[in-house]
């Protein structure tokens, strides 16, 4: 299972209350005031951690509390502070409030946000005393911690975002370009959730990371197929990469594929159109494939690298392209 959105509801601790209490001791008649302060209540802290995936924890556990401060007590003693809640979320998590404005994003392993603060702890009576009370009656109490509903949205990073057809070979491609191990099978929707891979560069020392996403159809806006709801995952890429079935195995032709999947993507974010695209056109191992391209290039006007994975064909060229693309921006 595969969770890239959820809904949490959140509180941080409250301040502990200040302690009244005075000093009673054999033969100090008149000790005066020493209750403490309360403690402060623990923060709720998101912390980036790139070895949480997806965030089915909070799925399944939406609720997550700090811990309250403790009260102040005698003796001028401190309450303890509220142990603070941390919350591991992936890498790309974008958080939101209830009015939908996004207060936070976690890009970095390690990277820590204070979601919502503990309340401060309350004065004990001893903070009270002065020249004119020396028996001060007066404490504060601790402050209530703030407590909020959010979204965590997970938007994948990666530097580029493989977009097809099902069945156009993406998985096929990112399990050769990179150490993906992403089922292939001849059927669309194999691919049911988004996954990211990385291609290495030993000569020059550079990486690349590729996000494979479950195949769009005509209509994905209107839910068909598993939806445009992944294109999320491809929002924050430097590039895209068209993948187009250019033998058109599945009897589609392939300039409707990309016309179709551009509007797809319009639908979603006019903005994704922005973006630098690499048109590649797989299976050209098959026989309609050179037909295919040749009224493909002309209908589209666009430079189309062509290449086979099942034939390991073209995947150099496009490797070192994508290099030089992705490195340069
Ligand atoms: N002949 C030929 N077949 C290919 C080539 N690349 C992939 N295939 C086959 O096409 C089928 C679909 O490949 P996948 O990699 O699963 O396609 P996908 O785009 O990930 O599909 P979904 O996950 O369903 O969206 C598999 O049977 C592959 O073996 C190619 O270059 N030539
Ligand atoms: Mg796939």
């Amino acid at each position: 299972m595969f969770v890239d959105e959820a809904k949490v509801i959140l509180k941080a601790g409250h301040g502990g209350n200040g302690c009244l209490s005075f000093l009673r001791e054999k033969y100090r008649p008149n000790g005066g005031p020493n209750g403490g302060d309360g403690g402060n209540g623990g923060d709720v802290v998101l912390v980036c951690d790139r070895n949480v995936t997806d965030l089915t924890n909070y799925k399944f556990v939406p609720h997550a509390s700090a811990k309250n401060g403790e009260p102040g007590r005698g003796s001028n003693c401190h309450g303890a502070n509220g142990a603070s809640c941390f919350l591991k979320v992936p890498e790309g998590t974008v958080v939101i409030d209830e009015t939908k404005t996004v207060i936070a994003e976690l890009f970095e392993d390690g990277e820590k946000i204070v979601l919502l603060k503990g309340g401060n702890g309350g004065k004990g009576n001893v903070n009270f005393k002065s020249s004119v009370n020396q028996a001060p009656r007066k404490i504060t109490l601790g402050t209530p911690g703030e407590t909020g509903e959010f979204t965590f949205i997970l938007k994948t990073i990666a530097d580029i975002g493989l977009v097809g057809f099902p069945n156009a070979g993406k998985s096929s491609l990112i399990n050769i370009l990179t150490n993906a191990q992403q089922k292939e099978a001849p059927y669309p929707f194999t691919t049911l959730n988004p996954k990211v891979g990385v291609i290495h560069y030993p000569e020059t020392h550079q990486t690349l990371t590729i996000a494979d996403i479950p195949g769009l159809i005509s209509g994905a806006h209107e839910n068909r197929g598993l939806g445009i709801r992944f294109l999320k995952h491809i929002e924050r890429c430097k590039m895209l990469l068209f993948l187009i079935d250019i033998a058109g195995v599945d009897g589609r032709n392939p300039i409707d594929d990309y016309r179709i999947l551009l509007e797809e993507l319009a639908h979603y974010d006019r903005t994704l159109l922005e973006k630098k695209r690499s048109i590649v056109a797989n299976k050209i191992d098959l026989h309609p494939a050179e037909k295919h391209l040749a009224a493909f290039k002309k209908a589209t006007g666009e430079t189309v690298l062509t290449i086979s994975c099942i034939q390991n064909m073209g995947i150099e060229a496009l490797k070192e392209k994508l290099r030089v693309f992705c490195i340069k921006n």
